[in-house]
């Protein structure tokens, strides 16, 4: 190899080296794309904080709503969050890795949830969400910044049936101020299970097709009582 090849390749090194590590040691993450129909889950801040500060009265009041995105594919969140502390934002909140203990204790929900194995440094580049930790949602979409506040985001990284690591629902979100400290967490509870069309005796008409031969049912079951009180 001639000496300027070796020159020009050094200087590709160097340049790539400069730059951050934007991505986890697993690479970016994975677009879930099974997720279950109709699904949800929320997560429901506590009564108590977990960190009293000067103006906290009670808690941080707030919400996590997670369901199946669009053909399964990620996971459409509803946040809202009000009664924040006065000082010490903007807040985030976070996917954590371990589910709440049942003492409420934030500091044992580990850290977030990062499957890839990116880390928290450098911050997460919301034009690449891919290249962040799966469980940094307000490094994705947005920090907390006023009270009350709500957003609605759709994230691809994140899944709703168990397996993956990307599965969240058996963890935790917690809420932070800007230096991290935790000030709130919360497990999550499934709210509605997945649409599979196993026929079940539900009065509550849903969409189209599926709920009729259910309906149907009710209505014969309840003429055959008819017929028996008489
Ligand atoms: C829906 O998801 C399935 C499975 O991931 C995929 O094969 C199909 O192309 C998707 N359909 C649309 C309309 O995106
Ligand atoms: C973080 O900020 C909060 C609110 O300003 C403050 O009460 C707390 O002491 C801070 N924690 C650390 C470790 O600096
Ligand atoms: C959160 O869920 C875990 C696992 O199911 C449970 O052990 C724990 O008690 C729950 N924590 C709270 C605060 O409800
Ligand atoms: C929460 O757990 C951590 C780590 O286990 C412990 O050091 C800390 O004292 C606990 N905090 C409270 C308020 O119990
Ligand atoms: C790399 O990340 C560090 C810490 O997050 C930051 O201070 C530095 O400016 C970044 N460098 C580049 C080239 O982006
Ligand atoms: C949560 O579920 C995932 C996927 O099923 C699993 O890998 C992980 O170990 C579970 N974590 C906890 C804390 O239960
Ligand atoms: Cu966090």
């Amino acid at each position: 190899m001639r000496p300027s090849h070796i020159l020009s390749l050094s200087a590709v090194g160097t340049c790539v080296l400069a730059q951050n590590q934007t991505t986890g040691k697993l690479g970016d993450a994975v677009v879930v794309t099974n997720n279950p129909t109709g699904k949800a889950a929320v997560a429901a801040l506590p009564d108590q904080p977990f960190f009293t500060s000067g103006s906290l009265t009670s808690n941080v009041k707030g919400t996590v709503k997670a369901s199946t995105g669009p053909n399964g594919t990620g996971v459409d969140f509803e946040v809202t969050f009000s009664n924040l502390p006065k000082e010490g934002g903007p807040f985030t909140y976070h996917l954590h890795v371990d589910p709440v203990d049942a003492s409420g204790n934030c500091t044992n929900t580990l850290a977030h949830l990062d499957p890839f194995i990116r880390g928290e440094d450098p911050v997460c580049d919301s034009t690449k969400p891919a290249t962040c930790q799966v469980g940094d949602l307000s490094g994705k979409y947005g920090k907390i910044s006023s009270d009350p506040f709500t957003a609605k985001f759709h994230d691809d990284f994140t899944a709703l049936s168990e397996g993956p690591g990307a599965y969240f629902l058996n963890r935790s979100v917690v809420v932070h101020f800007a230096n991290k400290t935790r000030i709130t967490c919360a497990n999550f509870t499934i709210s509605e299970r997945s649409s599979t069309p196993t026929p079940t005796y539900t009065v509550v008409p849903s969409t189209g097709g599926v709920s009729t031969p259910p309906v149907q049912s009710v209505a014969l079951l309840s003429l055959i009582g008819m017929l028996f009180a008489f």
